[in-house]
């Protein structure tokens, strides 16, 4: 039998999962797991970059857990779990620090955001963030990582560290390929469609979050941000606003462009934004419930996390072993 393909992927507990999330990441990983053999991590490392309150950070974590299974992970089916769990991440992140040159590090558009975002705190960890992404990925010889456009920069650096690393000494890691959606790719914010609906800044007008109640989820859309045309049509150029409104209807409607453009024709903004609005309140309503419920069983998320662990470390250690030796470690 052939071997199953590898994927990894993950999400900083870093906020509330929004919808940006889940079109651009979460949606696609259920959509794969059965025909690959799937990795997917909560990245609490990558989540203290930025400054976070401990007790915080611990309850999104598992909040974030239960949020994985109710979108549709299947904890049997998919190696859920994590990140500061398995060891082997921080341990391959430190040697493939030696393999990555600042210049390249320095170029990262996540990190030029986040330092600009963060003053007062351009700590080290948020530099070198990428080189522990990288080992994320490369520790499960992962063939495919499906994560949204601004992810896309992070996977190609994790490739050339890779064929750096392989250069030197041989084919020791996969070759990883970014899968980013077609439609979904970038959600923006309903109240400035030119910033990304992002988790780390919640609260506004502009953010949908999964654990959202459909009053708040309707308020958001009917205020969302549009022009002065009134014409329901797709132009990302000129109608940020509305092309953004389009792309979210698409993805939780299954309707393209055309049908969408069809559907409006002569109709204004509100019905627009308001199909929109329950479009995305029936999309999210089983996914709130879903984890609502699972929150109230702390050993079942508990047992869910042990167990990915131990699997997810079986399959690191064999690569950190192997690197180990290769640049010449003596063996334990
Ligand atoms: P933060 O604000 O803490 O940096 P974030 O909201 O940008 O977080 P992440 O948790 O870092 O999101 O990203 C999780 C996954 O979701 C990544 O694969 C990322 O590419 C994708 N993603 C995040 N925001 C969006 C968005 N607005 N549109 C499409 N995909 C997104
Ligand atoms: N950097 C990503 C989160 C992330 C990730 C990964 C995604 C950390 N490690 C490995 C895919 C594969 C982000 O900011 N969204």
């Amino acid at each position: 039998m052939e071997e199953k393909k590898i994927i990894f992927s993950g999400i900083k507990p870093s906020g509330n999962l929004t919808l940006g999330s889940y079109l651009g990441a979460l949606k696609n990983w259920v959509d794969l797991s059965d025909e690959y053999n799937c990795y997917y991590c909560i990245v609490d490392m990558h989540a203290i970059t930025v400054r976070q309150d401990a007790a915080q950070l611990r309850r999104r974590t598992l909040e974030q857990l239960a949020q994985y299974i109710a979108c549709g992970l299947d904890p049997a089916k998919n190696t859920i779990f994590i990140q500061s769990h398995v060891p082997a991440h921080a341990e391959l992140s430190w040697v493939l620090s030696c393999y990555t040159m600042f210049g390249e590090l320095s170029r990262m558009t996540q990190f030029k955001d986040k330092s600009a975002k963060n003053a007062d705190n351009i700590n080290a960890g948020l530099f070198t963030y990428p080189v522990l992404m990288a080992a994320d990925i490369l520790l499960y010889q992962a063939d495919l990582v499906p994560v949204g456009e601004d992810q896309k920069q992070h996977v190609e650096i994790t490739r050339d560290i890779a064929h750096r690393f392989n250069s030197v000494y041989g084919e020791v890691f996969t070759m990883p390929e970014p899968f980013i959606p077609k439609v979904g790719a970038r959600i923006m914010s309903l109240s400035d469609p030119d910033s990304k609906m992002s988790k780390s800044e919640q609260g506004g007008m502009g953010c949908i979050c999964l654990m959202d109640s459909p009053e708040d989820i309707m308020r958001r859309f009917k205020r969302a941000v549009t022009d002065s045309d009134s014409c329901v049509r797709y132009d990302p150029e000129n109608k940020k606003g509305v092309s953004n409104l389009m792309a979210i209807y698409s993805a939780a409607s299954g309707k393209n462009f055309a049908e969408i453009e069809a559907e409006f024709d002569g109709k204004g903004y509100g019905d627009f934004k308001t199909a929109v609005g329950e479009s995305v309140v029936e999309l999210l309503r089983p996914i709130r419930e879903k984890a609502e419920d699972l929150l109230k069983n702390k050993d079942y998320l508990v047992q869910i996390y042990r167990d990915g662990a131990e699997t997810a470390a079986k399959a690191a250690a064999r690569t950190l072993r192997k690197v180990y030796k290769k640049v010449g470690f003596v063996e334990r």
